[in-house]
């Protein structure tokens, strides 16, 4: 059996669901501070959020934008929009409008206590990482991950393997001495591709997507109803998804699918 060495956070979507009363609004908000009648209903944000990355979602969307700007002209705009965006997205986070996800942060302490490391592996800008951590976990927030990686320090962004590959490098571990926790089938891809098994919580925007060879799937780190693989009723009588299940759920290697 190989001991589980760290578990690969994902944020958006995993740790809280930030992406329709967060990013969303936030750009919607963006959009009206800066004079644009653009505006993200949450079924065209679903559409759009298998662009990763908030400025090339916005720079994708601006294709379908009669009065957007001249081509040339579009890169300046959608990085100001997206600049604004994030500081509007780091008021809702500081206003407590955006929560971790059950089970979350017992799961972080189950690594605690067993000594195994954490990482943040996101597309997401530094600033939003920063903004929800401390107000979640605190200033010290970053003293519980050994490596945090974001969109800014990766040439190219989910589904390709970079985020993870600089992770699993900055902790010094084999892919397979680690587990991701992921979302979305760009976020699944990009683990996949690195060689780190995946295990899946379903989200809002991702609830029924297709997700393959994860090494388990299931509706999030608060239940143990739902999952594929199924889970034995734990001996401690204990209701949610701890590090020992992800360990039986890694070693296994049985790989599920779920195609809609
Ligand atoms: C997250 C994203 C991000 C967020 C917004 O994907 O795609 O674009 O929507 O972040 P994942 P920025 O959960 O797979 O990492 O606006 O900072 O890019
Ligand atoms: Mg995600």
């Amino acid at each position: 059996m190989t001991r589980l060495k760290a578990v690969l956070w994902d944020m958006d979507g995993t740790i809280a669901e930030t992406e329709r009363d967060g990013h969303r609004v936030a750009f919607n908000r963006a959009f009206e501070a800066m004079g644009l009648a653009w505006r993200w209903s949450e079924d065209r944000y679903g559409e759009l959020l298998r662009i990763t990355g908030g400025r090339e979602r916005l720079l994708h969307d601006m294709n379908t934008q009669p009065d957007a700007p001249a081509s040339g002209e579009r890169e300046a705009l959608a990085r100001a929009v997206h600049a604004r965006k994030n500081a509007l997205y780091a008021d809702i986070v500081q206003q407590g409008g955006l929560a971790l996800r059950p089970g979350v942060l017992e799961l972080m302490a189950d690594c605690r206590i067993a000594g195994v490391r954490m990482a943040i592996a996101t597309t997401t800008s530094r600033s939003n990482v920063e903004a929800l951590l401390r107000q979640q976990l605190g200033e010290r927030w970053h003293e519980r991950f050994a490596a945090v990686v974001c969109g800014e320090d990766v040439g190219r962004k989910k589904p390709d393997p970079e985020v993870y590959e600089i992770a699993l490098r900055q902790l010094g571990l084999g892919p397979l001495e680690t587990v991701a926790i992921e979302d979305s089938p760009g976020g699944v891809a990009a683990a996949q591709a690195a060689g780190v098994p995946v295990v899946v919580t379903r989200s809002h925007y991702f609830a029924d997507a297709a997700v393959e060879a994860a090494v388990a799937i299931g509706p999030g780190l608060a239940m143990r109803e739902g999952w594929r693989p199924a889970l034995p009723a734990p001996a401690d009588g204990r209701d949610r998804i701890g590090l020992g299940d992800i360990e039986a759920w890694c070693d296994q290697m049985e790989l599920v699918s779920y195609l809609p």
